[in-house]
């Protein structure tokens, strides 16, 4: 049934600096956009050092932090805002397990990626880390509002 509120839940999807650096940007676009999701913001940037610790915040305190947060500073990241019906948990399922090895074959980690520091990918976690995330990467003005096909042919 068609419900407008589920068809706007939005997710935080971010290539992280190995899928960049990999030249997977097109690829993990495109699983969302063919999935029926509305791409609503996107930029490219290499995050200081703050706003990736920001972003990984729930992690802040264990062993992994200081490198994880190395990481996702080191290079260019494209992150996107994606619109749609169940975005955020679909999104998660499209994404795979954190441990690429872990991952269900034809996620986008188990396609992509063997190694759980390079998982190529980040999607929040549910609709609160979403809201968060956007707030944090993206001002209001740079998340657009449009029709597309999609919308038509896939609700
Ligand atoms: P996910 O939501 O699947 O991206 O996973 P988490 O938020 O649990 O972890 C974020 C990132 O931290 C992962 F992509 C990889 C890294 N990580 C580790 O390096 N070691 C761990 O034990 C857990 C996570």
């Amino acid at each position: 049934s068609f419900a407008a509120s589920a068809n706007s839940e939005r997710s935080f999807i971010m290539v992280k600096p190995d899928g960049v650096h990999r030249g997977l940007v097109g690829d993990v676009i495109k699983r969302f956009e063919q999935r029926g999701y509305k791409l609503v913001g996107i930029k490219v940037l290499v995050p200081s050092r703050e706003l990736a610790s920001k972003h990984y915040a729930e992690h802040d305190g264990k062993p992994f932090f200081p490198k994880l947060v190395d990481f996702l500073s080191s290079g260019a990241v494209v992150a996107c805002v994606f619109e749609g019906k169940d975005v955020v948990k679909t999104g998660r399922t499209m994404i795979g397990a954190t441990n690429p090895l872990a991952s269900a074959p034809g996620t986008l980690r188990a396609d992509f990626a063997v190694d759980m520091g390079r998982n190529i990918i980040h999607g929040s976690d549910s609709v609160e880390s979403a809201m968060r995330e956007i707030a944090l990467w993206f001002n209001a003005d740079e998340l657009a509002t449009y029709a597309t096909a999609t919308q038509a042919w896939v609700y």
